[in-house]
């Protein structure tokens, strides 16, 4: 009744542009903003290889989802693979060697831990958006983000074991606080896919919707997110993550309570005393019960 319907016609979407005014030029993935709205969208375009992630991939995708975090006129981040087949196969591959997956450089790495952290971390929510397969690595991707829109063909899964590898970081640890430790197990040890409904039933995913409206409600999903308070939803985020992340959770929200401290009158007063070289006067301020 406050705010009215949430509009439902399709978002208006163009390359996001950087610093200098430029779009920005991606050869793994797709970075674009929808005009007017404060949603941005960032795309894994890797469709004839499952959207599976190289280091080039995250590279791109690091660089995108800084930017938006840093566009404060952006409220809300969707995170989607191109094409209807899959959301992200994970890593790739191919370009997997004994130190982790190589391209650009002659060694390897696993720079997705990166990315996992900074989704998490971002004061922003990030929604997975996800047609087909979320796989391994790009299953662990879709856990991180705030929120999952499943369209009916989605399906999830680990593979690890069956693959050679594991991820026994938020892969596991975000996994078993989703979905309960019980359940993480059998995702991993088994290694199974699920289809959309199955991951609803586990806590997996947040709605499922055919696929051809998969766009349109994770839109409405965003609008009804970015018309909220900023500071409310940024502290919310970091307080749902704090217990689980440890100090650098703490750290987060700790962090959110000195950004409100600072523009308070209380803070302000600190601040102005210190540069007037005088003692500050906090004796106007309550200790409050
Ligand atoms: C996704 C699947 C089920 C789709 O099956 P579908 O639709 O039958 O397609 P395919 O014919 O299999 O695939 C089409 C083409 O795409 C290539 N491809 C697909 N996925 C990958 C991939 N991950 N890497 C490289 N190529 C991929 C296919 O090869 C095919 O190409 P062509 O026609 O040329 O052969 C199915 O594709 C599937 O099962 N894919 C593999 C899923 C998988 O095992 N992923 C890797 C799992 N591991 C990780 O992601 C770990 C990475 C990681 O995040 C990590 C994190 C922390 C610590 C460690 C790690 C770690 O590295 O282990």
């Amino acid at each position: 009744r406050v705010h009215g319907e949430v509009p439902t016609h399709p978002a208006v979407w163009r390359i996001a542009r950087d610093d200098s005014g430029k779009e920005y030029q991606f050869t793994d993935i797709i970075y674009e903003k929808a005009v007017g709205e404060g949603i941005a969208k960032i795309t894994i375009n890797r469709p004839e290889r499952r959207n599976a992630f190289r280091p080039l991939t995250i590279k791109e995708l690091i660089v995108a989802f800084n930017d938006a975090r840093d566009d404060n006129t952006i409220g809300a981040i969707i995170f989607t693979g191109k094409g209807t087949q899959a959301f992200c196969s994970g890593g790739d591959q191919a370009v997997r060697k004994a130190d982790g997956y190589a391209d650009y450089d002659k060694f390897g790495r696993l720079n997705v831990l990166d990315l996992q952290v900074q989704i998490r971390r971002l004061p922003k929510p990030v929604i997975a958006m996800v047609a087909g397969y979320a796989i391994g690595g790009g299953h662990i991707l879709h856990m991180v983000c705030d929120l999952t829109i499943a369209a009916d063909n989605a399906v999830f899964g680990q593979t690890g074991p069956k693959v050679g590898s594991f991820d026994a970081g938020y892969g596991s640890s975000v996994m078993a606080r989703l979905i309960g430790p019980k359940r993480a197990r059998e995702m991993w040890f088994l290694a199974r896919f699920y289809t959309a409904p199955e991951a609803e039933k586990m806590g997996l995913v947040n709605t499922i919707v055919p696929l051809e409206k998969l766009e349109q409600e994770t839109v409405k999903w965003c609008r009804e997110i970015v018309r909220n308070s900023p500071t409310a939803i940024r502290v919310l985020k970091s307080a749902l993550n704090a217990i689980d992340d440890g100090h650098a959770g703490l750290q987060q929200l700790a962090g959110d309570a000195t950004l409100l401290f600072y523009g308070s009158e209380e803070g302000i007063a600190g601040k102005t005393a210190y540069l007037e070289h005088r003692r500050p006067d906090f004796s106007k301020f309550p200790w409050r019960p």
